[in-house]
């Protein structure tokens, strides 16, 4: 049976803020979680504000949710101890609630910063497999591999399934040339998201996340095999960008790789 209640946490960010408008049409029921405050909308349940660390809350937050949407995090570089607390122990706390919980089904976060240092391919090659070798180009990035293996770990070790969605650039439009080959449109996150959630016998799948642009980088047969069909495309925003920032530049250190200027100098949380 597709799940109807669904902890969402960090739904106070910008992806939690988007979803919280995008999921309920699918017939999902969200609960809503962030360390800061969630500004809801009439119609929207109150939000229970509290931070990773407080287990006792996260345990509250999973009781009866059929599966979580895992959001929460620092969601830029910051100091290996910051990104410690709130990516790899905060990511584990909530494991460990849904385990006591007899949560089946989470859908966790990760970024394309995970293989940050991946060599950047070809325009449109879809080249990059979702099993290249971990390269994180940052702390940031590390965490989310962490993550990657914690949700592996808790499928093999205790029967939680576990989508690990490697998200290129989510956001209303794309505004790098680098984003046309890795964005997300919000509607297809949505579709993405709820293809994570309904599709059987994931165990621990990795996916990345884009729309279907023209340029694509990597491979998304593993999204595809959900039941995941974008039906975006960032071409129609290339000539624009293109025109204001130049084309992708091979001798550019910041355009070689994947995860663009997280490589050379990382945007920095807070933002
Ligand atoms: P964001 O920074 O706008 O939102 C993150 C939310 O998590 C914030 O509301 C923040 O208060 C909350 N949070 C941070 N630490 C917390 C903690 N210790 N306890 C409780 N809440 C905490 O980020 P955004 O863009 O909404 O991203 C959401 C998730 O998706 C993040 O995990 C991010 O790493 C991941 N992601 C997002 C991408 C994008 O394009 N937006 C790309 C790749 C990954
Ligand atoms: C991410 O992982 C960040 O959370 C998001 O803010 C964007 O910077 C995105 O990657 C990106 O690579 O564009």
């Amino acid at each position: 049976t597709a799940p109807r209640t669904v902890l969402l946490t960090g739904a106070a960010g910008g992806l939690g803020t988007l979803m919280r408008e995008l999921l309920p049409p699918y017939g999902y029921r969200l609960r809503l979680f962030d360390q800061r405050p969630v500004e809801t909308a009439a119609g929207e349940p109150d939000a229970i504000t509290a931070g990773l660390a407080d287990t006792r809350a996260l345990r509250e937050a999973v009781r009866g949710a059929d599966a979580v949407i895992h959001l929460a995090g620092i969601s830029l570089e910051a100091g290996f101890e910051e990104i410690l607390r709130a990516n790899i122990e905060g990511t584990h706390h909530l494991y460990e609630a849904a385990r006591e919980a007899g949560v089946r089904r989470i859908v966790f976060a990760s970024s394309n910063h995970a293989v940050g240092f991946t060599p950047r391919p070809a325009d449109g090659s879809g080249a990059i497999p979702v099993d290249t070798p971990r390269r994180p180009d940052t702390y940031y990035g590390l965490s989310k591999g962490f993550g990657e293996d914690l949700a592996s770990l808790y499928w093999d070790l205790h029967g939680i399934e576990t989508v690990s969605v490697r998200i290129g650039s989510c956001f209303p439009e794309p505004t790098s040339v680098r984003m046309l080959s890795i964005w997300l449109s919000p509607a297809d996150c949505a579709r993405l998201l709820h293809a994570a959630l309904t599709a059987p016998d994931v165990g621990h799948t990795v996916v990345y996340g884009s729309s279907a642009n023209t340029r694509l980088w990597w491979d998304l047969s593993t999204a595809r095999a959900l039941g995941y069909a974008p039906q975006d495309d960032s071409e129609p925003y290339a000539a624009r960008l293109i025109a204001a920032q130049g084309a992708l530049d091979p001798e550019n250190p910041e355009h070689a790789f994947l995860g663009g200027a997280f490589c050379t100098d990382p945007p920095r949380w807070p933002h």
